[in-house]
């Protein structure tokens, strides 16, 4: 159905890249009356809305896939790309994601519940020397709505503490996050320490955070980069996918 709601309308403005109009304006057209109120509310930051729009389609028999992808991810896609074009900053961003949180907090357990398969294991962490972690924890969101299942090591991780995490949680990629230009050549030195350590044939490594370019990325020998949440879940499903065809070989 064509968007209905007026806000949810205003929003949807915002997006003018074309491919990414194309790809959200289509989710939103399978987006029904209510899920459209839930991204509205979402991107408005409404937690208490979302909470309680979120326990009515599930009352309703929505499935949590559905509310996921049609509601909670539909309205964060836009938030994303509010944010990365400046329209919207931090603050904004923070209570977007609170209210994503709100009804995560009803889907997640039925999507366990549910045995849904994850897609794939990650650990995830802010390097070494570095506290920033609202990007870190955004793209870890995303992710876990995604059917990752995340671990989360927390901001100021040493290269020994991902790798004993690869072990650990036998995790198939690593995603690593800096806001710093001054602990960016951390990145490098934890990719240096999971190749010592023999495990670098076992993951794919993503990175990201402010000041991270691809030049940086490729320099360091990571297998992939992305500016924002949603490139961080786009990455994610690229790297699983190259990772277990080259098992399968
Ligand atoms: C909030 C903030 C803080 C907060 C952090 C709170 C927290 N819990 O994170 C506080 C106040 C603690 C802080 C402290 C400092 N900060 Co500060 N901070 C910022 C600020 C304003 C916003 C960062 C942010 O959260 N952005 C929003 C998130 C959503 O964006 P993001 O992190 O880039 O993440 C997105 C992408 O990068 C990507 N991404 C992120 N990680 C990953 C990982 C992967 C795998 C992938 C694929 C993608 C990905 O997806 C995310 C979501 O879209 C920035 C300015 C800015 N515009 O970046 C300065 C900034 C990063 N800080 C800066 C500085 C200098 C500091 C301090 C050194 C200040 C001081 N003198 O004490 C300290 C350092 C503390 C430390 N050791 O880390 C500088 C860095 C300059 C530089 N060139 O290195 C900046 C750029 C401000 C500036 N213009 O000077 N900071």
């Amino acid at each position: 159905m064509p968007i209905v709601n007026e806000g949810l309308q205003k929003e949807f403005e915002y997006v003018t890249r074309p491919g990414e109009r194309k790809h959200i304006g289509e989710t939103l057209d399978q987006a029904d009356e209510l899920m459209q109120e839930m991204a509205y509310a979402l991107i408005t930051g409404k937690h208490l809305e979302v909470d309680r729009l979120t326990r009515e389609a599930l009352d309703k028999g929505y499935t949590a896939n559905r509310i996921l992808d049609f509601g909670l991810l539909a309205g964060m896609a836009i938030v994303g790309v509010k944010f990365r074009d400046n329209i919207i900053f931090v603050p904004e961003v923070l209570v977007a994601a609170r209210a994503m949180k709100a009804g995560m907090a009803h889907v997640e357990p039925i999507l366990s519940a549910a045995g849904v398969e994850p897609k794939g294991t990650i650990i995830m962490g802010t390097v070494k020397g570095d506290l920033h972690d609202i990007g870190k924890n955004l793209c870890i969101m995303m992710l876990r709505g995604a059917g990752y299942t995340v671990h989360d090591l927390g901001v100021d991780t040493a290269p020994d503490e991902f790798v004993d995490a690869i072990d650990e949680y036998e995790a198939q990629l690593v995603g690593m996050s800096a806001l710093l230009t001054t602990t960016m050549p951390n990145m490098g030195r934890t990719i240096n320490a999971i190749e010592e350590a023999g495990l670098r044939d076992e993951v794919r490594v993503m990175v990201g955070g402010a000041p991270v370019t691809q030049e940086f990325a490729d320099e360091m020998g990571a297998d992939g980069y992305g500016q924002n949440a949603v490139e961080c879940v786009d990455r994610a499903n690229e790297l699983i996918v190259l990772l277990e065809e080259l098992r399968r070989s």
